[in-house]
């Protein structure tokens, strides 16, 4: 009997722990709360990240059902299938001798008559089992790896026998992932003692020293190979029939009962927040292409509205308010499609600001630059723009609108938008570089990119049409 001083130390010992794990579970629980509930996803942008939100509505489900995932993992016929029916006590997953018995993941729930050990309690386990690694390729196999890696929660590397060099890196690769891994050498009743003994010391000692602990490295045997027995029948005949022994599995169950018990809740809660971290930053830089792509494809659009506005307008005056117009309409669309809605009063001035910066900057020489063909009266249209509407106007001239000056007027509005991309993505900011250089830099890649050139083309099929 421990006296009571000590026993009390130990029970503050427990709850603490106790109160550790289910502070876990909580903090992975509002965690994954929160994370759902600040994707704020149009529904367009639900449908193109329906897995990953699956994914983690499953971690939802799986830290409520207290589920603690158990992989088998290496590569094909070491023993992952039979180890893990020894576990279980039945033949579930499929073993064969040829290689690749197993081709796909399959699971099985496990169990057990001692469920309700301290730090287990309510806990579900599940077995899992996964083809052999070098069933795939070697850029799939690491995936593959990967992906097991990440959902289990406790991983068992199958090996039955020294290591080969896919073993290790495969080894090495999980390590990274931060999941205790308990390394099985299965199948030692195929190996005389002692060479057993030598493999065992090879393997803990110098090939995984540096990745697993001693007492991580368990031996086990799954699937012994059944021997010849002669039966003495009654009548004096005998008979051979073929029995298997039992397996070797009673250590590995215990080091599995082990680490879960010390650490099982509270892996499986931080395991959660991981997975839930990876998949959240998944979904955000999803979401970000997908709006990414979309103001691309509307800054394009407005592009050319703009140009054939140009085009087809001969009157100079309708071309600068029109294209003002357009401009101001597309600014206010940006900021509904990143969430952030503008006032046309706050678009209206950030398009003044950006044809400001753009004529600070000799912008118009550049432009016109831009412009091939070298319709410098084209880009007059920014001149006025950038110093009020009234004077200049006369600029422009009567000339009859080319498909230059259309295509000079649209990159005018794919800057705008591109700018106004950058200023909204930034949190409507331009950020530390300042205005000027954000437009200077679009400017500069708009011209690597032949935005002109290609807007004439476009404008020139949308004319003709
Ligand atoms: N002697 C002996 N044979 C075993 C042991 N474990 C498995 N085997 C045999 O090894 C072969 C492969 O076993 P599986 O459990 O299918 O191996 P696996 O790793 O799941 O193989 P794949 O699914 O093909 O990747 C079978 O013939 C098993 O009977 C063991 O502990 N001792
Ligand atoms: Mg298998």
């Amino acid at each position: 009997m421990p006296a009571p001083e000590a026993e009390l130390t130990t029970l503050l010992q427990e709850l603490d722990a106790a109160a550790y794990r289910d502070d876990m579970v909580a903090r992975a629980r509002a965690s994954l709360e929160s994370t759902l509930a600040g994707l704020k996803l149009s529904a367009e942008e639900q449908g193109l990240v329906a897995d990953e939100i699956a994914a983690l509505k499953g971690l939802f489900r799986k830290l409520e059902a207290d589920t603690i995932e158990i992989a088998a993992f290496g590569m094909v016929s070491r023993g992952k299938s039979s180890v893990l029916n020894a576990l279980l006590g039945r033949d579930v997953f499929e073993v064969g001798a040829t290689h690749g018995t197993t081709v796909t993941r399959v699971e099985e729930e496990w169990r057990r008559d001692d469920a309700g050990r301290p730090g287990l309690e309510g806990t579900r386990l599940v077995l899992v089992d996964t083809p052999g690694i070098d069933e795939v390729g070697g850029e799939g196999r690491e995936r593959l790896a990967l992906d097991v890696a990440r959902k289990a929660d406790l991983i068992l590397f199958i090996v039955s026998g020294d290591m080969v060099r896919a073993e290790l890196d495969a080894l090495s690769t999980l390590r990274n992932v931060q999941k205790p891994i308990i390394l099985v050498f299965n199948q030692i009743d195929r190996y005389p003692d002692i060479d057993r003994e030598a493999i065992h010391a090879k393997i803990k000692d110098e090939r995984v020293a540096h990745l697993i602990r001693p007492e991580d490295v368990v031996m086990t045997s799954a699937r012994p190979d059944p021997y010849r027995v002669r039966i003495e029948r009654d009548d004096g005949a005998t008979i051979d029939t073929w029995e298997r022994p039992a397996p070797v599995i009673e250590p590995l169950k215990t080091r599995i009962l082990d680490v879960l018990e010390r650490e099982g809740k509270a892996l499986v809660a931080l395991n959660t927040l991981l997975i839930a971290g990876d998949l959240h930053a998944e979904i955000v830089s999803r979401k970000i292409r997908i709006r990414e792509e979309a103001a691309n494809q509307m800054i394009w659009n407005f592009s050319l509205a703009t140009g054939a506005a140009v085009g087809l307008n001969p009157i100079p005056v309708a071309d600068v308010a029109g294209g003002l117009a357009l401009d101001v309409g597309m600014i206010v669309a940006l900021g509904q499609l990143y969430g952030l809605p503008l006032t046309r009063k706050t678009a209206t001035s950030l398009v003044r600001d950006m044809m400001l910066a753009l004529g600070a900057m000799g912008a118009v020489g550049i432009l016109s630059r831009l412009v091939t063909s070298g319709v410098r009266s084209s880009l007059a249209g920014i001149t006025i723009l950038s110093g009020g509407l009234a004077a200049p106007l006369t600029a422009l001239g009567y000339a009859a609108a080319s498909l230059a000056q259309a295509a000079a007027a649209g990159t005018t509005t794919y800057v705008l938008g591109q700018g106004a991309k950058t200023y909204l993505r930034q949190g409507c900011q331009w950020g530390p570089r300042g205005i000027k250089t954000v437009i200077q830099d679009i400017l500069a890649q708009a011209q690597a990119d032949s935005v002109i050139d290609r807007l004439r083309e476009d404008l020139k099929k949308k004319l003709k049409g």
